[in-house]
């Protein structure tokens, strides 16, 4: 099987929700030396995005985007410690990474942390539905230098402002810079809520978090 085909079988499990299959696919895929990075993007990232188109026009319901999402996580697995395997050695300083409050979605927020790390940034990821008090809470911790928010939400987008809001009540905001992200955020949305920045992936946000915290502008990702 050529690697445009390992990615087009690696969408399917997801589209079809097939966690075995996609650990399966993930395992070779790894074994043959396909990039991790490849197949996540060219893969199961264009597998999620068409069940979501799929539920979005009723024709899938909740069940079907509760196993496309086990079949993503599966393969991810698998995926994501190849993705470390050369991880930078020099370190670029704590960002606190975290889905917000009333938001259980943390695929992307994830794969997000996994290329911050690769990239040599310390990553403290707080998980998903977090309150602005976990945020605040983790930035004095480890005394972070970047937060990263991300809502796949619209009804919880508003809670990326209200972090911004609490860090500046804690007297944390120019200790640190705010970048924000998931399918709904734009950067029209980042500009009227006094974020720093938005990126539109996980590349992306390697390169952004890079620019923010003022480090080379060479990330180990190409955006
Ligand atoms: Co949900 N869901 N979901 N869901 N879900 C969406 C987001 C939706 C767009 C589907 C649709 O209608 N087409 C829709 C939101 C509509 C809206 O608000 N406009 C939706 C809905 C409605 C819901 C529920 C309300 C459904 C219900 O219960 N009736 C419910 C809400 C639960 C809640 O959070 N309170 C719900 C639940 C779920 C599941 C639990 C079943 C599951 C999530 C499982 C999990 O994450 N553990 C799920 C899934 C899988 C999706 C879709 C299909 C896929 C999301 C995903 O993982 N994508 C999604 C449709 C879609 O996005 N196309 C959908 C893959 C991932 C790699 O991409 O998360 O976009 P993404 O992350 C990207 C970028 O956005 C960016 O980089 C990532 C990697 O490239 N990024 C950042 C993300 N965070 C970033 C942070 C950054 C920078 C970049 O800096 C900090």
């Amino acid at each position: 099987m050529n690697a445009a085909d390992h990615f087009a079988r690696l969408a399917r499990t997801v589209i079809e929700g097939e966690p075995e299959e996609a650990e399966e696919l993930a395992k070779a895929a790894v074994s043959q030396g396909l990039d991790a990075l490849e197949c996540i993007n060219k893969g199961l990232t264009v597998g999620m995005k068409r069940v979501g188109e799929l539920f979005a026009s009723g024709e899938y319901f909740l069940p079907e985007l509760i196993l496309g999402a086990d079949a993503m996580k599966a393969a991810l697995a698998i995926l994501e410690p190849a993705l470390l395997e050369n991880q930078q050695r020099e370190t670029l300083g704590c960002v606190v990474l975290g889905t917000v409050e009333g938001d259980v979605h943390d695929i992307g927020k994830t794969l997000v942390g996994t290329l911050l790390t690769a990239d040599g940034f310390e990553v403290t990821d707080i998980g998903f539905n977090q309150p602005v008090s976990n945020f605040v809470a983790a930035v004095e911790h480890c005394n972070a230098i970047l937060v990263g928010a991300s809502a796949l939400l619209t009804t919880t987008m508003t809670q990326q402002k209200a972090i911004i809001d609490g860090l500046e009540a804690a007297g944390l905001r120019d200790r640190v810079k705010v970048m924000v992200g998931g399918a709904p955020v734009a950067q029209a949305w980042t500009d009227k809520i006094g974020a720093d920045g938005y990126a539109a992936d996980a590349i992306g946000a390697v390169a952004l978090a890079r620019q923010l915290v003022g480090a080379d502008p060479s990330p180990k990702f190409d955006a």
